[in-house]
């Protein structure tokens, strides 16, 4: 596509795009135009199927009516409200619904509208929770190396991408890291759960041998790593990140931004893996990417642990002008009652097998290296040009998008995870698109 095909009057010189290589971008834009269920529409008027759920947030996929009725509807009824000492009720029974689908008593939410904001709120709370418990110097915050937690600089300083660090040397103090679980000599070409790893859970205790239990706060880490390119946990390595956890009164956060509202085949990754954290992150699909919003979900323990003191006073000193947004929270309305109608938390679970035989036929294709699949998600590796890293899966991504397919890239590897409505023919699809691009692009 170029230039001459977009409206005459539109510049892209003003909008500095995020995470995108700006100028590359900007001389062969890929623009999109409208979309539908599984599919985009580009400005040229090619039909573009998704299948990367947005950026991994719209499940239920795309304009949704229910939502668009639901979203008018309070515009016109009540477009904004406070958080702060007033309430409005859709807030509250927003709450009360997500509390409903939460995992094992993680049903205390606080509002946020981001999955970075979602996190930077569970690490203050993680804080604040061990001061009003007596622990207050439980300070230290443990992420994991290739961890992608957002990018406040609570969440970048937790993260373990290098690349979302480097530029900016200002980190929260008192942060380390545990050993990321990636491990092809040993798990190659794996289906579902990778063997080998649990062992890398050990790490935290290197951690409290380094620093003492009684310095660290929280643990946080994503289920299953999603921008890093696919990280599946070992089998046993999150049990045993809850056991040490529990041993030394540390706690342990979820990061389901991702994960969460049924990307694995079950509402979230806790529900899936069954092992419960403390604190969970929720975005995305809490509103099907509609309308910008993020959730924590807290413990009763954690939570209840922070209302003491006199009644008056405000326990928690957090929160965001657009905390609970009545807006964003009729988005989420709607939109849990699309996954209820439809199943959808669930219905990976009923394609995950056909998604993973399918992906696992890209193998024999060049430069695979490693196929990594668990519930409606895929990440295929590619090994890398000597000296280009990135480049040979920027351009299976480009050669797709140019053939009908969007998909995202880390680094080498190809992640795939359409909304969570796919039909069987639309993953062959997929797979074919991508099988052709692995053939072309050398
Ligand atoms: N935590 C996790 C686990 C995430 O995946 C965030 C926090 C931050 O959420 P916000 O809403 O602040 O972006 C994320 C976001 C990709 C991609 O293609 C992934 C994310 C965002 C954009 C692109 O890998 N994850
Ligand atoms: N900066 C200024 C000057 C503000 O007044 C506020 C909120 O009142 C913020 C930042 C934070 O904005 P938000 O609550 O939307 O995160």
């Amino acid at each position: 596509m170029t230039i001459h095909q977009l409206p005459n009057t539109l510049s892209l010189e003003a909008f500095w795009m995020p995470f995108t290589a700006n100028r590359q971008f900007k001389t062969a834009p890929r623009l999109l135009a409208s979309a539908e269920g599984m599919h985009y529409t580009t400005v040229d008027g090619r039909k573009v199927l998704d299948g990367s759920a947005g950026l991994w947030c719209v499940n239920a996929g795309h304009s949704r009516r229910q939502i668009a009725t639901a979203v008018e509807r309070q515009l016109m009824t009540l477009d904004y409200a406070p958080s702060f000492q007033i309430g409005h009720p859709i807030a509250f029974d927003f709450a009360e619904k997500l509390a409903a689908i939460a995992p094992d008593g993680l049903d205390r939410i606080f509002f946020a509208n981001s999955g970075s904001e979602a996190v930077d709120t569970a690490l203050k709370i993680a804080l604040a929770y061990h001061r009003a418990a007596g622990q207050p110097t439980r300070t230290r915050l443990i992420g994991r190396e290739r961890g992608y937690h957002g990018v406040g600089f609570g969440g970048m300083s937790v993260g373990g991408m290098v690349n979302n660090r480097r530029a900016f040397a200002t980190h929260l103090p008192g942060v380390d890291h545990i050993r990321h679980t990636h491990d092809l000599a040993r798990n190659a070409f794996s289906k579902g759960q990778p063997a080998h790893g649990a062992e890398l859970a050990d790490d935290v205790e290197r951690l409290v041998a380094l620093h003492g239990a009684d310095t660290i706060a929280a643990v946080i880490v994503e289920p299953v790593a999603g921008s890093t390119g696919v990280l599946i946990p070992p089998q046993g390595y999150l049990q045993r990140l809850r056991a040490l956890c529990d041993k030394h009164g540390i706690l342990l956060i979820f990061d389901e931004v991702i994960t969460g509202f049924g990307r694995l085949g079950a509402p979230f990754a806790t529900t899936y893996f069954g092992v419960t954290p403390d604190l969970m992150t929720t975005a995305k699909g809490i509103t099907n990417g509609t309308i910008p919003m993020g959730a924590v979900f807290a413990r009763r323990k954690i939570h209840d642990t922070l209302m003491t003191g006199p009644e008056s006073q405000i326990e928690l000193f957090h929160g965001y002008t657009y905390s609970a947004h009545p807006v964003a929270c009729a988005a989420g309305l709607a939109t849990l009652e699309i996954y209820r109608q439809e199943g959808l938390l669930t219905r990976g679970a009923t394609l995950a097998d056909q998604w993973q035989d399918a992906m696992h036929t890209l193998r024999a294709l060049p430069n695979v290296i490693d196929i990594r699949t668990i519930g409606l998600v895929a990440g295929v590796e590619l090994a890398s040009r000597p000296d280009a890293a990135g480049a040979r899966a920027y351009e299976v991504m480009v050669d797709c998008f140019n053939r009908g397919l969007v998909l995202r890239v880390s680094g080498d590897t190809i992640a795939l995870s359409p909304p969570l409505i796919v039909e069987r023919e639309q993953i062959d699809s997929m797979v074919s698109i991508v099988g052709d691009a692995l053939k072309r692009v050398a």
